[in-house]
């Protein structure tokens, strides 16, 4: 039997709007298993929550569904909509499930009034359970949490007695190939590809995509809901990237992978595939400064690549430790200089509060900060926060700043009531001392970041009357030199003095991990999409070649070592003989 099943998607407060893929990954199972699917998209509409409850007053479902991610703002929405869910008057089955939950279903459920938090990846799960509960229907007529439960993988309710009961999860999928495919019609399209990303043009439709799954490192601020890391055939990823360009007529694909630069293999694959295909698609992606090499990022330049968003986090080497951030900063440094050089902009994400950081450490990233921003985002430190799941928030609850008889709710009552606010503070600082520290460095980027803008404008004025400038697009519109990939590090140092058009970055777009540029639909270097139409297949093989050389050299450097140590010992071997 078909069960009626409704989406809640919640409002993110944005004026950025992003495809909530993790809808869209179940949506596709419960699809293809004949569930009828509605959504309700208060993110595009706007809605007021109660909206929702008046909605399921004069819309019968079996089930409704929350995904919800760790944030301050997301908890207090999902307590406000479950509130709504749980006052209407034929209130369905009510699940949820995603990174926010599956570390404390216990809390979720008894705050929410859930009647099941499902953990970790969905897709088996939720058919499992829509299956168990077409049963329970059939044999009592309700679908009330029980044991019946028991049957399905990755599921927490309550008991009678109100005690948690949990199941163990269902087993990854390891062929994510043999998904089938997401079902985009059910969704606002029109709404999700006006998503902005640095280096977009204002005529691109931009739209988010997984190429894998999960991350093989192990930063200890990062919660990683599964184990393990698993990654889509090039092939099954572009087919659907050339579906997105054709039927939905996106220009721009922004990768979430946890880390799309999870290895030199995976992303010489997915750029081999973007140039085989030649499709008129550019992308961004999270990348690790460690398998950067200039060939490489070349390569993905050439693939389309315009943005790569590297978590840097710190230019300390004791506190990149402490984190297992598994970096040095001659590697971070290096990394982003290769990344400028071939015309990528790199996204310089920094956090501090970690163990080890002082007044120095932040020195240390504002500078770097300062001497190496393309300007393609609006940057900002924020304090780390321990998410409930992260191996920080273990280590909050044993240092005894959160409450360890219920971390989660010190963590969302309490705590973690905003973002750029300290939740646990994990250095040897004073609070006040802290907030000196990212209130100083802050005003350093804020104030270098405006006086680029006011310069940018200032330029642009007398570009516009001084040289008639046809190409001006307004003020509000046109990308500067500045701030596009393209750039490289001395690049930029020389455009800080000859800056001749500008305002890429609207004010008040800050917001979450990124920002968005407002470029220049004249803009030759990224309108042009990437070189992949021009050269193709032909990009990777001058790869290789470079690849095979940088062996050959550091091989050769080795031997060279090796044999100039040779000699050397000979040398003290004879002159200890002659003594
Ligand atoms: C896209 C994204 C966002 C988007 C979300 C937009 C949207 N419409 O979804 C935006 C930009 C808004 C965002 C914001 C934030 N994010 Co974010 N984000 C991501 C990202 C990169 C991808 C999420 C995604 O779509 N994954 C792919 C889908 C397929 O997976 P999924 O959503 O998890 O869904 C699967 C399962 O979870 C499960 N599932 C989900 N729901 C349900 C429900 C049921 C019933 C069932 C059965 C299963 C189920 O099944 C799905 C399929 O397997 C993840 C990292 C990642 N790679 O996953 C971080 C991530 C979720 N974000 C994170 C964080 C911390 C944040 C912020 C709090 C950061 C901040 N400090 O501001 C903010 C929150 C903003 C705020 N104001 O509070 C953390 C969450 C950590 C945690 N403990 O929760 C993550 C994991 C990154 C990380 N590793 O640290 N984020
Ligand atoms: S921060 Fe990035 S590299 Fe580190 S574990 Fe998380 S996803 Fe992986």
């Amino acid at each position: 039997m078909s069960q009626k099943i409704l989406f809640v998607v919640y409002d993110n407060g944005s004026y950025d709007h992003i495809f909530p893929m993790g809808f869209g990954a179940l949506a596709a199972v419960l699809k293809r298993d004949g569930h009828e699917i509605t959504v309700w998209s208060q993110d595009k509409h706007h809605w007021p929550d109660d909206h929702l409850r008046t909605y399921l007053d004069e819309n019968k479902f079996d089930v409704v569904v929350l995904s919800v991610i760790a944030g301050y703002y997301q908890y207090k929405k999902v307590l406000s909509l479950s509130n709504a869910i749980n006052q209407s008057k034929q209130r369905p089955f009510f699940m949820m499930g995603g990174y926010g939950p599956t570390p404390e279903p216990e809390f979720f459920i008894k705050k929410t009034g859930a009647d099941v938090v499902c953990m970790g990846e969905g897709e088996i799960t939720v058919c499992k359970l829509m299956e168990e509960l077409e049963v329970q229907k059939k044999k009592t007529g309700s679908y009330k949490p029980g044991d019946w439960l028991e049957e399905v993988p990755g599921t927490a309710w309550l008991d009678n007695d109100g005690k948690l009961k949990k199941t163990l999860r269902a087993p990854l999928i390891h062929d994510l190939d043999s998904l089938p495919p997401i079902p985009y019609e059910l969704f606002p399209m029109e709404y999700y590809r006006m998503q902005r990303m640095p280096n977009s043009n204002p005529t691109d439709f931009v739209f988010p995509l997984m190429s894998a799954r999960g991350c093989s490192f192990k930063c200890t601020f990062c919660y990683r809901m599964d184990p393990g890391y698993r990654v889509r055939s090039p092939e099954n990823l572009l087919d659907e990237v050339e579906m997105l360009n054709k039927k939905w007529g996106i220009t721009y694909v922004a990768f979430q992978d946890d880390l799309l630069m999870s290895s030199v293999e995976h992303t010489e694959n997915v750029c081999k595939e973007f140039l085989k295909r030649g499709v008129p698609v550019k992308w961004a992606c999270n990348g690790r400064l460690n398998y950067c090499s200039e060939e490489l990022l070349q390569l993905m330049k050439d693939a389309g690549c315009v943005f790569i968003n590297y978590g840097i986090e710190s230019m300390d080497q004791k506190v990149l430790n402490n984190m297992k951030k598994g970096l040095r900063p001659d590697i971070i440094e290096q990394g982003i200089k290769d990344t400028l050089k071939v015309g990528i902009s790199p996204g310089l994400n920094f956090i501090f509060g970690n163990k080890g950081d002082n007044k120095e450490t932040i020195k240390k990233a504002v500078n770097f900060l300062i001497e190496y921003d393309d300007f393609a985002q609006k940057r900002t430190i924020r304090p780390v926060t321990p998410y409930p799941g992260s191996p920080l928030y273990y280590d909050a609850i044993e240092m005894g700043s959160l409450d360890k008889d219920n971390p989660a709710e010190d963590f969302y009552e309490r705590k973690h009531l905003n973002s750029d606010l300290i939740c646990t503070n994990f250095t040897e600082l004073t609070d006040d001392e802290f907030y000196d520290c990212l209130k100083w460095a802050n005003t350093e980027l804020m104030k270098n970041y405006y006086n680029k803008q006011r310069d940018r404008t200032l330029k642009q004025i007398s570009q516009l009357y001084e040289d008639k400038d046809v190409n001006f697009r307004g003020f509000r519109h046109g990308d500067g030199a500045l701030g596009k990939a393209g750039l490289s590090a001395s690049d930029i140092k020389k455009q800080k003095q000859n800056i001749h058009q500008g305002n890429e970055i609207m004010d008040g777009m800050v917001n979450w991990e990124a920002t968005s540029s407002d470029g220049d639909r004249f803009n030759s270097k990224t309108s042009k999409v990437n070189n992949s139409e021009l050269k193709g297949l032909a990009c990777f093989d001058e790869y290789l070649k470079k690849k095979e050389k940088r062996k050959l050299e550091k091989n050769l450097a080795k031997l060279k070592k090796a044999e100039a140590k040779k000699s050397l010992d000979k040398n003290l071997q004879s002159t200890d003989q002659i003594h």
